[in-house]
């Protein structure tokens, strides 16, 4: 099991007397058995430091305070992080990406990985179906990766539950899938249902 950590600071707060410094901080658990890194668990959390300056240079951590959970969560952030970073700390996918990415690549360089393409997929033939029927999708999409070669669609999880095989229509569907590095895609198809 290799742990690892990445963070972004949004907001550092000084004062007379020490600093509190406002960040999302990603956690991330990984195996790697027999060639295959597997994520097995982690957090990501926006959290808030709070250090006391004690002179000499010297900081002692005096807070490290985390959001309250389920309906707690949003309003504790608004009431701990500076209104500037409220959203940031709430909603910002786009940073839970990025720090996802930045743990996947500490452990990747852990492991001596160095394939770091995502797999793609791809629609093998024209995703439309016939109302009542029951499709099976390995026959519609084809995942491949540069280091894997071609991978199975049962090593990928489609999200199919928007599509309604029993009204026409056109719904949307997509598909998650990881190499063996660990690289992850989710891609995005319309199925339409005539
Ligand atoms: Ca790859």
């Amino acid at each position: 099991m290799f742990l690892t950590e990445a963070h972004r600071t949004l907001l550092t707060e000084r004062t007379d007397s020490g600093a509190t410094v406002y960040a999302l901080v990603r956690t991330a658990a990984y195996t790697y058995t027999d060639g295959v890194l597997l994520d097995v668990g982690g957090s990501y959390i926006p959290t808030a430091l709070t250090f006391e300056f004690s002179g000499d240079g010297v900081y002692t951590l005096s807070e490290y305070w985390l959001p309250g959970d389920g309906s707690y969560f949003a309003p504790s952030i608004r009431e701990k992080f500076p209104e500037s970073v409220q959203t940031d700390a709430i909603s910002n996918l786009a940073f839970a990406e990025e720090l996802s990415i930045a743990a996947l690549r500490s452990a990747q360089r852990r492991f001596g990985i160095t394939d770091f393409t995502p797999p793609e997929v791809t629609a093998a033939r024209p995703p439309e179906l016939a109302v009542g029927s029951a499709p099976d999708w390995a026959e519609y999409f084809r995942v491949t990766d540069d280091a894997d070669g071609e991978i199975s669609l049962e090593n990928a999880y489609v999200w199919d539950v928007m599509v309604d095989l029993s009204a026409a229509g056109r719904y949307p569907l997509q598909i998650s899938v990881q190499d063996r590095s660990g690289n992850q895609t989710r891609a995005e198809f319309e199925i339409a249902v005539k």
